[in-house]
């Protein structure tokens, strides 16, 4: 070879090299110490290793890149490849993200494991139509209820200002005679300390990471259900991957999602032991007050079948059965 064609050709060899390496920025929602945070980062690394360095994410926890509200939608553009995201908070684009937070239809991990295999084929379809692939999903533990004072029934919460996460826990908080407000985990403390925000329904988990023993002072067990977060993924980004990279990456999620489930269940009562020592009272819901939850559950199950259709029937018979 002329000295010039082989600089031309190490000059290709260079830029063939650095269009395979690829750098994903991954925004997650929740606290930097959150498990499912912790597993983001996890997943990182074993997608760096299993790739051989070809893809290299950067997770972003804490609504730090985008906030919460933000993350799909920047995932489905392609302003990012990849990022997380609480999947019922988009239930007002599509009634089957709200598969999960049905009240009262899986409320053990088990159950709620079950429900998943039933609902995700419909719901990776829905999400394709978005140009969204998940890659892996990852439990809350049981959702409950955070107030100031004792609550035995809705009598004693009228007109309270309830931060609300998704379309179903702000119905709950509507039938139950209290005032919604939308308001992300990563601002949840502030709301509390500012008044924006009096009570609100969530996992042990978010109580404990937002320090909450600071603003209120009971915890109501309820396990109503079991949200997921959702580790997704730009669809024409990973159309465009080789079948090894892929392969590859979907190992590492499927690991991924394996250890942070069981992580989930294995910290639910350490979770409740943190809020104790800091003061709250963690117990069960009394009944009067679990009765008239059981209500609006009922209500909300037929709301989310007439809201579903057919999809939605399917999935619930296909977990019943
Ligand atoms: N924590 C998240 C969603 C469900 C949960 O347990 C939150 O409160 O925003």
């Amino acid at each position: 070879m002329k000295p010039m064609n082989l600089i031309a050709a190490a000059a290709l060899a260079a830029a063939a090299g650095a269009a395979q390496a690829e750098s994903w920025d991954m925004p997650m929602a929740y606290a930097a110490s959150n498990y499912h945070s912790e597993h983001g980062v996890i997943f990182a690394d074993k997608v760096r290793a299993a790739t051989g360095g070809r893809i290299d994410i950067t997770v972003h926890p804490g609504g730090s890149l985008f906030g919460g509200g933000d993350i799909k939608r920047a995932i489905q553009t392609g302003q990012v490849p990849i990022g997380e995201r609480l999947m019922s908070a988009h239930a007002n684009e599509n009634a089957l993200f709200a598969w999960d937070n049905l009240p009262f239809i899986a409320t053990t991990y088990e159950q709620n494991t079950a429900l998943w295999e039933a609902a995700k084929d419909k719901v990776n379809e829905a999400l394709a139509e978005q140009n969204l692939v998940a890659l892996y999903t990852c439990p809350w533990p049981g959702q409950g209820f955070y107030f100031k004072g004792r609550v035995t029934s809705s009598n004693d919460i009228q007109g309270v200002k309830f931060r609300s996460y998704n379309a179903a826990t702000a119905q709950i908080a509507e039938e139950l005679g209290m005032i919604p407000v939308q308001v992300e985990a990563a601002e949840l403390s502030q709301a509390l300390a500012t008044g924006v925000a009096e009570a609100f329904i969530s996992s042990g988990s978010t109580g404990y990471d937002r320090k909450v023993w600071e603003h209120l002072d009971y915890y109501y067990k309820v396990n109503a259900w079991l949200p997921r977060n959702y580790v997704m993924v730009n669809k024409r980004t990973w159309d465009g991957l080789d079948a090894g990279t892929r392969a590859a990456i979907q190992k590492a999620a499927d690991e991924t999602g394996a250890a942070c489930t069981a992580k989930s269940a294995e910290l639910a009562g350490w979770y409740f032991e943190q809020l104790e020592a800091n003061g709250m009272t963690v117990t069960d819901a009394g009944p009067r007050f679990l009765a008239e939850l059981r209500a609006i559950g009922d209500k909300m199950q037929k709301d989310w079948l007439a809201d579903a259709g057919a999809d939605g029937r399917a999935i619930l018979d296909a977990y019943n059965n």
